[in-house]
């Protein structure tokens, strides 16, 4: 019984190896965004705790980093905690506000060994400092990484970082810092929480739901949107690969048109 559990695993992994061989000759997307949902949905369907929900999706997390980092990616933000999600029940937030530093205490040697560079987005000001701590010692520690961005948004609204944004450009523009003429869409890009990174290719949404949620209204004004029934927790390799995949016909498609 043992043995044969085994050898399916093995072939399974090398048709995981042979797509992602396939995949890499074709142009890859460079930045992955995800909104990990169904973590609830995912316990509730096993009679769980939705914190235990949570708990699987972070095991997630490790092994879709792992699985993007291979492919050449060169970001992956996923979308951690939104500035909505306060509105939960307080022990539920307390046990997400841990999952941060259990993460990182479970997988950081990992990621460092991997070449990932953790970053993240949001208002940090709301968030525990436990969790922040945590969070910025990961920063620091793989600051010098030159492989995969992994981002987290954290406390993160999209309509709050716009408006933002749009404050400090007043006040720029005020204090002659910047000339309203020259504000264009790439300089406003520059006052978003993203500054730094391009705008995503390829947005995943999983568990069923059309919707953005108030996740990067801005960055995803030209990306191709996939949408999933499946639940975060069970979102396997096999998943991301058939997503990219799907990517890479739709360029397809499109650079003949062009
Ligand atoms: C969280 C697990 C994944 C599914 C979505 C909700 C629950 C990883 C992190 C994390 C965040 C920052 C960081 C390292 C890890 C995380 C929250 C929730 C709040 F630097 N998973 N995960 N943070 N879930």
């Amino acid at each position: 019984m043992i043995n044969k559990k085994k050898l399916w695993r093995t072939a399974n992994d090398h048709n995981i190896e042979d797509r992602v061989k396939k995949i890499k000759e074709e142009p890859v997307p460079e930045h992955i965004a995800i909104i990990m949902d169904g973590n609830g949905r995912w316990a509730k369907k096993r009679a769980l705790p939705r914190i235990a929900g949570h708990h699987e999706g972070m095991k997630t997390v490790k092994k879709i980093t792992k699985l993007v980092n291979k492919l050449g990616v060169k970001v992956l933000t996923l979308y951690a905690f939104s500035t909505e999600n306060w509105k939960r029940p307080k022990h539920e937030v307390e046990f997400l506000m841990k999952l941060p530093e259990e993460f990182l205490g479970m997988f950081l040697p990992e990621l460092i060994e991997e070449n990932v560079r953790v970053q993240m987005m949001g208002e940090r000001s709301q968030i525990p400092k436990h969790t922040l701590n945590a969070v910025e010692k990961a920063m620091e520690q793989t600051s010098g990484n030159d492989g995969l961005i992994l981002n987290f948004a954290l406390n993160y609204g999209s309509r709050a970082e716009i408006l933002t944004a749009v404050k400090n450009i007043i006040s720029d523009v005020k204090n002659g810092i910047i000339l309203e003429e020259n504000l264009d869409e790439e300089l406003f890009s520059r006052y978003l929480m993203t500054e730094h990174l391009q705008d995503p290719d390829l947005l995943i949404r999983t568990s069923g739901e059309i919707r953005l949620s108030n996740f990067m209204l801005w960055q995803l004004a030209y990306t191709e949107f996939w949408f999933t029934d499946t639940n975060w927790p069970d979102f396997k390799e096999d998943h991301l690969l058939e997503a990219v995949e799907a990517f890479q016909r739709r360029s397809r498609r499109f650079g003949g048109l062009s």
